[in-house]
């Protein structure tokens, strides 16, 4: 029988890319974001490969996330493998200058939002007693970098809201895990610097980062290990990085 997949941030970067490889290995796929005209034209894509539905809510907005998630069709409410991928950074300011309204766009999308959306999914999982988490991190969740305080900050919690729902629910048998990227090439610098696309696409000049696709194969990967197997806890560079900070480019 196919299994279900459910991927928040699946409008653009890693999330997108996830949704794409899944599809084409048997998956149902659950997609979700906000932008929906995005969602739209995904779901027509990958309607060529599987069953595909699309919900579209903002993470931040608890009610919204449980009623949209409960609210899924029979066919996909049989969720077997979660992926929290939704987030973004805002801004790279020093601690003394930060905007509140990042620092808050932070905390409640990569940390609040994930726990509301794993809240609304992992009952599915218990009663079950199956499934599959996987928290998309960050190298910021391991290392901390200059300007990066608030972000590095969300990215730890995820980390060890990671190690927590492992534990808590090793009685059901539920693997859990987290991916921790290092320097993707997707949108979001440009989210970071609020539409700057010259300063975004600095980001990742001179070295050969890594693409959504090479994020998105690795977490295919780790869910189509056998059952006993579980990947905890995985960080992923391109080879010209060797920490946040050091990066070998021309
Ligand atoms: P993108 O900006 O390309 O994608 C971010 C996704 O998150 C979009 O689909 C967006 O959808 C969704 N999202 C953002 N805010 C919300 C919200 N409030 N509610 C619902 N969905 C939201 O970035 P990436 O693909 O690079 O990022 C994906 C994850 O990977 C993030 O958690 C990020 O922190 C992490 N990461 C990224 C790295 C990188 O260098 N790119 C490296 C390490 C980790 P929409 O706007 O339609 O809602
Ligand atoms: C995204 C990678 O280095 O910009 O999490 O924090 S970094």
């Amino acid at each position: 029988m196919k299994k279900t997949v459910l991927i928040t941030g699946a409008t653009s970067g890693i999330g997108k890319a996830t949704a794409q490889i899944m599809a084409k290995n048997n998956y149902k796929v659950v997609l979700c974001g906000r932008r929906k005209d995005r969602l739209a034209e995904l779901e027509k894509e990958l309607s060529a490969f599987t069953e595909v539905h699309s919900l579209s809510f903002d993470v931040r907005d608890k009610k919204d996330v449980l009623e949209s998630i409960n609210s899924l069709p029979a066919e996909f409410s049989d969720i077997d493998v979660l992926i929290n991928n939704a987030g973004n950074a805002h801004g790279l300011d020093p601690i003394q200058t930060g905007d509140l309204d990042d620092w808050d766009a932070m905390i409640d999308i990569n940390v609040k939002g994930l726990l509301y959306v794993s809240k609304a999914v992992i009952p599915k999982m218990t009663a079950k007693n199956s499934g599959h988490i996987i928290n998309i991190g960050s190298t910021a969740a391991k290392e901390v970098y200059p300007n990066g305080n608030v972000y590095c900050g969300t990215k730890h919690a995820v980390d060890a809201i990671t190690a927590g729902m492992r534990i808590d629910l090793n009685p059901f048998s539920i693997r859990v895990g987290a991916i921790h990227p290092g320097m993707v090439a997707t949108e979001f610098s440009e989210v970071r610097f609020k539409g700057d696309v010259e300063r975004a696409s600095n980001v990742y000049k001179g070295f050969d980062p890594l693409q959504a696709e090479d994020i998105a194969d690795i977490i295919h990967f780790v869910v189509s290990r056998p059952y006993h197997v579980n990947i905890a806890d995985l960080v992923v560079m391109s080879t010209a990085q060797a920490s946040s900070t050091i990066v070998k480019r021309d």
